[in-house]
């Protein structure tokens, strides 16, 4: 049969035979790349996009109440964990020890909101030495090898499009100093976006409008790649999850990984306590009693303003996107055949009209689709929630400017580490502090650089200039 008549023989009976409308125009290596795209679109997934679409507008009875979480002891800076926490580490840094755990990074997003041209991860961050988030996961890692003796794999989770200059990038930095060998890449899906007619979207004459499947993606990606059978051929019993924009996140928090293997959870997850109700945080809450994360743009204005008699908020808990995933757990749901729900969002695409001629839209137009790793939770037997305090552990890199851009980034870092050193008795200068700089490798949070800066030696001399603690 002809391509043309193989690929009409896919797509007419889904009513999508649009898509091959512009193909008498169309080169050869045109014609090879829209067969390969069509070729490998699961087309039972189309029913599955409407029922996302339907959901938008006709979401489905809730009955949220705020779910239990493992509260910090003390808030006051520098902060101190429940006594359940502070117990569970010793299981936690066993578990490192043991080399039963492995760490995995999302970044496959494509970062629009920060206007970086490259993968988020190779943005400059640091103040003083420039680092980027990559370098900076990287010697966070290498920190855990010295201290437990082993350096966890690193999972990276990339897209079809940043995987090449992702992968160069750590290529050219020689990893940083981690093993090249216990480093893996793995490419998520990518899923079609549908018009409002329900029928799918092109953004020029030979391809189709495609975006990565969201980090929900990580499961059948993790499975597709033989991600998770290695893990378990390598006695890796815990993964710890986090994403590229978190630019303070303990990549393998022992007390965190310990609580999550102690009560023997499935999923766990990392919080923080909102102060402002509008927050863009996922809500941990229970819906119908199944605890979950209900995404910011799902929860209502009511109910996130809710407050309890004292004043406080009634859905406090923000996720901070940090988690542990048992890989049996993960496993069981591949063997199953269980992947995550979609959800659909409505934006404004530029796309193809029936001219062939691309314009640009003046209200949403396109429906867009992804997974989210928080879905698990639904599916797990058991669910634990860790509150972590925000500053030491919540940094996300997400916009061009404000709070959450580099500057104000910086800014919040700056604020953490002067605490930190005046708590240290190293007090900066009010009117002229200086730019301070903790190198990952060194110290992750206060306490280890009060800890630090305890011992003689190491307290820095001069205050008056940049100080690059490494
Ligand atoms: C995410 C959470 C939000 C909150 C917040 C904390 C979702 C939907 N929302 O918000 O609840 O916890 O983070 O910072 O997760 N990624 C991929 N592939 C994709 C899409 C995203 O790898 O297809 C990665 C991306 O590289 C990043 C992370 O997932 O590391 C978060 O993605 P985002 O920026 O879309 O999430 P955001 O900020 O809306």
């Amino acid at each position: 049969m002809a391509l043309f008549d193989e690929l009409s023989a896919r797509l007419v009976p889904h009513g999508q035979e649009h898509v091959l409308a512009f193909w008498p125009r169309l080169s050869e290596s045109q014609r090879e790349e829209l067969a390969r795209q069509v070729s490998v679109l699961d087309m039972s997934r189309l029913s599955e996009m409407r029922t996302a679409i339907d959901l938008l507008a006709r979401p489905v009875a809730r009955e949220l109440a705020p779910a239990p979480v493992v509260e910090l002891a003390d808030r006051a800076f520098p902060y101190r964990l429940g006594a359940e926490a502070e117990r569970a580490r010793e299981r936690g840094e066993q578990a490192l020890r043991d080399g039963a755990i492995a760490c995995l990074l999302v970044a496959g997003g494509q970062g629009t909101r920060l206007g970086f041209p490259g993968p988020k991860g190779c943005f400059p961050l640091l103040p003083l030495s420039q680092m980027t988030l990559f370098e900076v996961f990287a010697r966070k890692l290498l920190r855990v090898g010295r201290q437990f003796g082993r350096v966890p794999p690193l999972y990276v989770m990339v897209s079809r499009q940043n995987e090449g200059q992702t992968r160069e990038f750590f290529e050219a930095h020689r990893f940083w100093g981690l093993d090249p060998s216990r480093v893996r890449f793995f490419a998520q899906g990518e899923l079609p976006s549908l018009d409002g007619s329900g029928r799918l979207v092109l953004e020029s004459q030979g391809s189709l409008f495609m975006g990565p499947d969201g980090h929900g993606g990580v499961l059948s990606a993790l499975a597709r790649h033989g991600c998770l059978d290695e893990m378990a051929r390598d006695g890796i019993a815990t993964i710890s999850y986090f994403q590229v924009d978190n630019a303070q996140v303990p990549v393998a928090d022992s007390a965190f990984i310990g609580l999550h293997l102690t009560r023997q959870a499935d999923v766990s997850l990392k919080v923080v306590r909102k102060e402002d109700p509008s927050e863009r945080v996922g809500i941990f809450c229970a819906d119908h009693g199944v605890p979950q994360i209900v995404e910011y743009s799902e929860f209502s204005e009511t109910q996130s303003k809710q407050r309890n008699p004292d004043g406080k908020l009634a859905y406090w808990a923000g996720s901070i996107a940090v988690h542990a995933l048992s890989v049996a757990f993960l496993r069981g749901l591949v063997a199953r055949g269980i992947d995550l729900p979609l959800h659909a969002a409505h934006k404004k695409v530029a796309v193809l009209n029936a001219q062939g001629q691309l314009e640009e839209p003046a209200a949403p137009n396109v429906y867009r689709f992804e997974r989210f790793v928080f879905d698990t939770l639904p599916l797990a037997l058991r669910v634990v929630a860790l509150e972590a305090p925000r500053e030491e552990q919540f940094l996300p890199l997400k916009n061009a400017d404000g709070p959450f851009g580099p500057d104000g980034v910086r800014e919040s870092m700056q604020t953490y580490w002067r605490k930190a050193l005046a708590h240290a008795g190293l007090p900066a200068s009010a009117d002229a502090p200086p730019v301070i700089e903790v190198d990952p490798a060194l110290c992750e949070n206060a306490r280890e650089i009060i800890e630090f800066l305890r011992k003689p030696g190491n307290r820095p001399m001069n205050l008056a200039g940049p100080l690059h603690l490494r």
